[in-house]
């Protein structure tokens, strides 16, 4: 099933509230993930890697280090007629002076780049989201059902469902009930899914009795245009797709494989981690379906005598001696001193390699000075925490100063990027 009259749209982020402070200074598709990659990087690989190469990243924010890294990424040979642009909602055209409402306001104040009449079908994508998927399955699904819209969706528990659209389908699929992040047992209760629906479908429901909205839609592209027009809806997870089911046909694409929605700092972190163990659920070493991202030209890493288990560590790092990093993912040109201990944390690294001999201008050095010991942390990149530093929050305590270099939210401690921690600082 090709997808050559298909356009991407990425919804790459509204105010970007939840992953605070990781994206204070920057767009949340430029999130750094996974030791090397950043956010958006997941969805444009699973685009490229189901033939599509025709994305818009829909962000609020012209951030030059994004655009940077989607130029230097993703570029095609001109006779693909291949792309991957950004469109900012703060220049969008007649888009007035408020800025995107919300994901299909956004979609909305950009639909002039969808006017050209090769695009048939627009699919809509999360750039929050750690998956892999194939979406010619999800057109030919779109397609062999004659639907106007298709919703990927994938069985999940109870326990999961207050924070996700919940779905209920007909014997053929096609979706007829849908409640945005229901909070009452009498709304669950409204969409609940007969597990053996599930199992007859070759997947193992495991108590999982409803069916989740993955934010992943197909859209016959003159319905959607024809919905954002005539409508003052602002999110597509609220309001179009409520109304698509009941005016249109709309199927579900049911999916079972790994996936994980990213927005929060709890569920990044925790995804972050779960890609460092031996038999990760999400395997970035998947050579057939391969997750791109920069090309750099960075050395080795350069180890001393270290313990490293259950871990990811980039290129480019420099680790001293008695170091012990355990469940722990290590960014580019993350550089470590000698006798510190990382345990259960994300470290992004830094953008640059500083030289040893450096001037830092009365700072620190950048990475983790010697002797220090953190857990349960995530530092953003260009940190420079000091020497026997003590980031451990063993009083567990939340503390959200916006402007602080360290901050503690869901329990994380976070270290601001380019945030600076004294030598000796203990929390
Ligand atoms: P949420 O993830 O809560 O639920 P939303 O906040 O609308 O929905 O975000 C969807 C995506 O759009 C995210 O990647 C977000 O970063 C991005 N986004 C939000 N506002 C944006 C804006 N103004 N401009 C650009 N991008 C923006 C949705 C659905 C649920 C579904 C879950 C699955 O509404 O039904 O279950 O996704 O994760
Ligand atoms: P990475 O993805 O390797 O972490 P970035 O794309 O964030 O790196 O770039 C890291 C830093 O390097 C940026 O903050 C910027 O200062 C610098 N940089 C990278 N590429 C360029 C470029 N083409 N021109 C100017 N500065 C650049």
């Amino acid at each position: 099933m090709e997808l050559n009259n298909t356009i991407a749209l990425i919804l790459g982020g509204g105010r970007g509230t939840r992953l605070f402070p990781l994206t204070k200074i920057r767009a949340k598709p430029a999130v750094p993930l996974a030791a090397k990659y950043r956010l958006i990087d997941i969805p444009i690989s699973n685009c490229i890697n189901s033939g599509l190469n025709r994305a818009y990243v829909l962000t609020q924010f012209l951030s030059e280090s994004l655009h940077r890294h989607l130029r230097q990424t993703y570029t095609f040979d001109h006779f693909s007629g291949g792309f991957v642009e950004l469109l900012a909602a703060q220049q969008t055209v007649n888009s007035g002076t408020d800025w995107y409402q919300g994901t299909a306001d956004a979609v909305r104040k950009n639909l002039v780049h969808l006017r050209e009449s090769w695009i048939k079908h627009v699919l809509i994508l999360s750039g929050d989201q750690l998956y892999r998927m194939d979406f010619r399955d999800m057109m030919r699904t779109h397609i062999e059902s004659g639907a106007a819209a298709t919703i990927a969706g994938i069985p999940v528990t109870r326990k999961d469902a207050s924070a996700l659209g919940i779905m209920q389908v007909d014997d053929t699929g096609r979706v007829t009930g849908f409640v945005e992040k229901p909070q009452t047992e009498e709304e669950i209760a409204k969409v609940r899914m007969e597990p053996s629906w599930i199992d007859a479908r070759g997947i193992e429901s495991q108590g999982r009795d409803l069916l989740a909205s993955m934010g992943l839609y197909i859209f016959d592209k003159d319905l959607m245009v024809d919905m954002l027009e005539n409508s003052l809806h602002s999110d597509f997870g609220k309001e179009v797709f409520p109304e698509a089911i009941n005016t249109h046909k709309v199927q579900l694409h049911l999916f079972d494989g790994y996936w994980e929605d990213i927005g929060t700092i709890r569920s990044f972190y925790e995804a972050n981690l779960s890609l460092a163990g031996k038999n990760p659920p999400f395997d970035i070493r998947n050579r057939h379906a391969p997750i791109y991202s920069r090309p750099r030209f960075l050395p080795p890493t350069i180890m001393g005598d270290a313990k490293i288990t259950g871990s990811l560590i980039a290129d480019g790092c420099l680790i001293g001696d008695n170091v012990t990093i355990e469940n722990s993912v290590i960014g580019l040109r993350t550089v470590i001193g000698d006798n510190v201990t990382i345990k259960d944390s994300v470290v992004m690294g830094a953008d640059f390699i500083e030289m040893q001999d450096a001037d830092c201008g009365g700072k620190l050095p950048v990475g983790v000075g010697a002797g220090s010991v953190i857990q349960g942390a995530i530092l953003d990149k260009n940190c420079r925490v000091g020497e026997n530093v003590r980031i451990l929050n063993e009083a567990k305590i939340d503390h959200q100063g916006e402007d602080d270099d360290l901050q503690i939210r869901e329990g994380i401690s976070i270290v601001i990027k380019d945030g600076q921690i004294p030598n000796g600082f203990n929390c």
